[in-house]
């Protein structure tokens, strides 16, 4: 892809539960670099769709959650040239997140995500939004 040629966007969603300071995570099965580990779910924004709606579709697919969709929190990150990942916060509005292409879920609050990427038990492009997390995590 040429640098001017069209670029996707990936949306991911920090689903955070203010009420039990946590944020959900999603283990990846695929591909092989970053399998086994743990995500912001969410996906690719298809033409002519929001990120927001985006976000909600590929949720309620991947996990079976309605979620509200919120703002941007962290810096948008270049995964090629041609697809960029931004992260939206989110709140579940009703489901209990049941993984059908993950291979599991997790609640964490700030020191377990801390942990988490401390360990290197994050993908690599959802790691430099840790700190943007916690933060909100703390927000009061
Ligand atoms: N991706 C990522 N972090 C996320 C969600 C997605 O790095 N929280 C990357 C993995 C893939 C691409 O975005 O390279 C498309 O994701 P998917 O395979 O889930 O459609």
């Amino acid at each position: 892809m040429s640098a001017a040629g069209p670029v996707r966007l990936v949306v991911a969603g920090a689903i955070i539960d203010l009420e039990n300071r946590s944020l959900l995570l999603a283990r990846r099965r695929y591909p092989a670099e970053v399998a086994g580990l743990w995500e912001l779910p969410g996906g690719k924004v298809e033409v002519g769709e929001t990120p927001e709606r985006a976000l909600r579709r590929e949720l309620a697919e991947e996990l079976g959650i309605d979620v509200e969709v919120g703002g941007r929190i962290g810096p948008e990150v270049a995964l090629r040239a041609d697809l960029v990942l931004i992260a939206l916060t989110a709140r579940v509005v009703s489901g209990t997140a049941t993984p059908t292409e993950h291979s599991a879920v997790r609640w964490v609050d700030g020191a377990g995500l801390s942990a988490m990427a401390s360990e290197g038990e994050l993908v690599p492009a959802d790691a430099v939004w840790v700190s943007d997390l916690i933060e909100e995590l703390a927000r009061r």
